[in-house]
């Protein structure tokens, strides 16, 4: 990957922690730790950075869409949260430091998890004020975030994955589980997004071809790590995945071919870029970055 794009990465990654840092709870209730310890324990921000890339593709400064961006991330680690949790994956570590709820408990990590998402949805309400968002246009928004991390979004891709474990299932029934699990918050970012600039179908359209296949790379390089990362790379044990017994794009299909069917997820992502022309060529190193990804 080029030092340009090391050099944005990591840019827009310094002002997204900043800017959590600035938004979360600041005072010393149990609360507030275990919300602030579950967002700045690390994270690489990637959901945060793929929104604020979008909005560049499409001429937009990242200025105008950085709640949007916050509050995408705060769902995540929110997710991360609860995901780790011993009724869910029983993780004991995250980002190479204690799992939440090995921090404080787990009725405290359960709470923090439900927190952290009220707060992203009062972070974007605040935002539509500031900006003077109109109320359809935000009521939208909200309507297609609650739609994508709901019942019939990430929490049902968690739930068809968890029911998955020690069964034998189909790539194409894989592909679906992830395409909720992971793909759906990546896709409803860009999507709220270009609500909020009020972009057009096609660029809307586009954005979200990209996040669709943006997320099925990241979780078969997530497999793939998984089985050949080390601790110190993942920030937590290789290898739960197998012994969890979970169907993994190893699992269904082998190490090659996992490797070919990312390669060929980032042809379609790179493709769906078309209509914004050489304004997404972060957009394009992006897909790159996940794909070459070693944590
Ligand atoms: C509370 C929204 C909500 C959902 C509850 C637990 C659950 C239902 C869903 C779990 C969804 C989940 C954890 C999907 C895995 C996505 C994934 C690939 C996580 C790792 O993402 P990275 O590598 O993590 O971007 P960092 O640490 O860099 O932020």
């Amino acid at each position: 990957m080029d030092n340009s794009f090391n050099k944005y990465f990591l840019e827009k990654k310094d002002i997204i922690d900043k800017a959590l840092l600035g938004v979360l709870p600041k005072d010393n209730r149990l609360i507030s730790k275990a919300m602030r310890y579950g967002v700045l324990n690390g994270g690489k921000r990637i959901r945060s950075i793929l929104v604020l890339a979008a909005a560049e593709a499409s001429g937009a400064s990242y200025k105008n869409i950085l709640e949007i961006a916050l509050a995408i991330e705060i769902i995540h680690c929110s997710s991360l949260i609860h995901d780790d949790l011993p009724a869910m994956d029983n993780d004991d570590y995250r980002r190479g430091k204690l799992a939440c709820h090995k921090k404080f408990g787990e009725d405290i990590a359960i709470l923090a998890g439900d927190a952290l998402l009220m707060y992203a949805f009062e972070i974007l309400a605040n935002n539509f004020q500031k900006y003077q968002i109109k109320s359809e246009r935000s009521a939208k928004i909200m309507a297609l975030l609650c739609e994508a991390i709901g019942s019939r979004g990430v929490i049902l891709g968690q739930v068809l994955d968890m029911k998955s474990e020690n069964k034998k299932i189909s790539l194409k029934r894989l592909k679906e589980i992830h395409s909720l699990k992971t793909g759906k918050l990546m896709q409803v970012a860009v999507r709220i997004g270009a609500e909020a600039l009020k972009l057009n179908t096609k660029q809307i359209k586009g954005l979200e071809k990209y996040a669709l296949h943006f997320g099925l790379i990241y979780q078969i390089v997530d497999d793939i790590l998984d089985e050949i990362g080390t601790k110190k790379e993942l920030g937590k044990m290789p290898g739960s995945d197998k012994k969890k017994n979970k169907s993994t794009y190893i699992s269904v299909c082998g190490l090659k071919k996992a490797i070919k069917l990312a390669e060929k997820e980032a042809e379609k992502a790179i493709e769906s870029l078309k209509v914004f022309g050489p304004k997404a060529e972060r957009l394009r190193q992006l897909i790159f970055f996940i794909k070459g990804r070693s944590s």
